[in-house]
């Protein structure tokens, strides 16, 4: 494998792929199996099944502008001054000693993948951004919105996220970063956010009256947008990522959001139930941009996925998976994979930054208890001798999120996992984590950007086909990072999270000709 621009570190001995110019050609052999469960005998029929792919890459980076809705919320400056700081390798003191810039917490810039195994059989990783050519997130540039207008420099300030020194010297390159007004409306967000909405261009002053009329307009501000911070940095790609408020749930109704053409003249009509978030994504679907949408609302009613699908534009959503329900995805994942049968699951937590302020209210709240209780859904759904008629089909899953202002960004989680084991035994196990919940979410937007521009320069076909194509419009290879996954229409969501990350990984190594892992590990089993 020898490429004309992109220098290789991980040089694959394989005819499975080569470079031509600026393209990685791959070849892979698809292989599962198709199962029908005959409902008399008890008998699983599996008829295993193989298709042989093309792949495509585009080697070259694009210079990428990074546009968020929710600007100078506590992930938009902190994703701000991730970049900076570790753009301008800003160190800074704590009382534990200086620390240099980092990403940890990124899959894409801290993690490793395992390539193979040395002499010895012992397994050698690469870093996760050594594989194939992957945007820095140093150079992305950011931008974005927010219907409060503070400054970066004070945003960051009232986040009270990052430690004090690291404040003071990313002040200067903060303080002139402004956020651009954006629509808001107030029945979708709580009622305590209205004192901080003002930078808003639907608002006739600071606090004044706001207007939901003239919705189409609102969409062709925001799609102006996005091509003037386009043009003006001089950028190859966007992408448009919600890290606003959580809203609360748009009511999903035939002929209002059910179909594109609905959804649009929906808008056009100002009906009530478009979100600003779905105005937001179906700018960013005409404008041909991603859009992925880190909270938990149905921004995606079917009119929108459908959007997407025509204007053949990617979509990723929905809700950043960061800490008490990326473990959740773990445990409960290892617990029925054990075979052991959760029966409850108690997950508690208060948090006192604007987050929690506005999931103190009810509908809000409802949006986020939907999206963290789903987690577990496929796991009932993959074994029928834990859950059944008779034994119950479901966990008792309660959420709890309280808004405690002291405890700032640092959010508390608490989890009991009650289970039953063999011959009427019991489990409990309890967790408790503390950590800043915005240092837990900015390296994840960075890789749900990272990698969705990456997956936007791969395209496909089968090998008998003659057109490549590109993914479909919905990003479910992102869903590692989400909470509640927005899947093709008719598609279960994958939850659990080593699921998510092995499809992941065995995307890059397909696509540098090397076989999906199998962990068989012969060279020691096999005398
Ligand atoms: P935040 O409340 O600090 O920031 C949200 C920002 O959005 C605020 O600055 C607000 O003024 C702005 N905003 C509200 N409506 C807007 C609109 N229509 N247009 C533009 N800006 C708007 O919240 P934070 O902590 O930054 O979280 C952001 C979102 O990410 C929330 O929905 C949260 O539930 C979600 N999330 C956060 C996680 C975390 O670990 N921090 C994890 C999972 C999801
Ligand atoms: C409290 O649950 C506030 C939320 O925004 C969470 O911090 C966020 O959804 C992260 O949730 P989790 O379950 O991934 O830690």
């Amino acid at each position: 494998m020898s490429p004309s621009s992109f220098i290789p570190k991980i040089k694959v001995a394989t005819d499975k792929c080569k470079f031509q110019g600026d393209t990685l050609l791959s070849s892979y052999t698809y292989q599962n199996a198709l199962v029908s469960k005959d409902l008399e005998t008890g008998i699983f029929n599996v008829e295993p099944q193989s298709t042989d792919y093309n792949f495509k890459l585009d080697l070259k980076i694009p210079k990428v502008g990074l546009m968020l809705v929710g600007l100078g919320g506590n992930n938009g400056s902190t994703v701000v001054a991730a970049v900076l700081a570790n753009k301008h390798q800003l160190s800074f003191e704590t009382n534990k000693g200086v620390v240099k810039p980092n990403y940890y917490g990124s899959v894409t810039q801290s993690a490793t993948l395992k390539l193979g195994i040395d002499r010895h059989g012992s397994d050698v990783y690469a870093p996760f951004n050594d594989v194939l050519p992957l945007v820095n997130p140093n150079d992305l540039v950011v931008g974005g919105w927010d219907i409060n207008g503070a400054d970066l420099k004070k945003a960051m300030e009232r986040a009270q996220v990052l430690d004090i020194d690291l404040q003071k010297k990313l002040g200067p390159y903060m303080k002139d970063i402004k956020p651009l007004p954006s629509v808001y409306y107030p029945d979708f967000i709580a009622a305590n956010q209205d004192d901080r909405a003002d930078n808003c261009f639907n608002r006739e002053n600071v606090n004044g009256v706001v207007s939901t009329k003239g919705k189409w307009s609102h969409v062709e501000k925001i799609r102006s947008d996005i091509r003037e911070f386009k043009q003006k940095n001089n950028l190859d790609k966007v992408i448009v990522l919600w890290t606003a408020n959580t809203e609360r749930y748009a009511d999903v109704a035939a002929g209002v959001n059910d179909t594109a053409e609905n959804l649009i003249s929906s808008i056009k009509k100002d009906d009530e139930e478009v979100s600003p978030s779905t105005i937001f994504a179906v700018a960013s679907i005409l404008e041909k941009v991603t859009f992925i949408n880190g909270s938990p609302q149905n921004t995606f009613v079917p009119g929108c996925i459908e959007l997407a699908e025509i204007n053949k534009t990617f979509i990723g959503g929905d809700d950043f998976k960061t800490g008490q329900t990326k473990l959740k995805s773990v445990l409960a994942q290892f617990l029925v994979d054990a075979g052991i049968r959760p029966i409850s699951i108690a997950s508690y937590n208060h948090l006192g930054n604007n987050d929690g302020y506005n999931l103190s209210s009810a509908r809000q709240f409802r949006s986020k208890e939907i999206s963290k209780k789903s987690v577990v859904d496929d796991m009932i759904a993959s074994n029928k001798i834990l859950y059944n008629e008779e034994k119950g089909n479901t966990i008792d899953h309660c959420i709890v999120i309280k808004y405690v202002p002291a405890v700032g960004d640092s959010k508390i989680a608490m989890d009991e996992y009650y289970s039953e084991l063999m011959l009427g035994g019991h489990n409990k196990l309890v967790v408790h984590n503390t950590c800043e919940d915005s240092l837990l979410a900015t390296p994840l937007i960075i890789d749900l950007v990272i990698m969705s521009e990456f997956l936007s320069r791969i395209n496909y076909k089968r090998a008998d086909e003659t057109e490549y194509h590109d993914f479909y419009s919905v990003l479910s290879f992102l869903s590692y990072w989400l909470k509640a996954p927005l899947t093709r229409p008719g598609y279960d969501a994958i939850n659990g999270l080593n699921k998510q990350r092995q499809g992941i990984e065995n995307l890059m190594r397909l696509l540098i000709g090397l076989p999906a892992l199998d962990e068989l590990r012969f060279e020691e089993r096999l005398v």
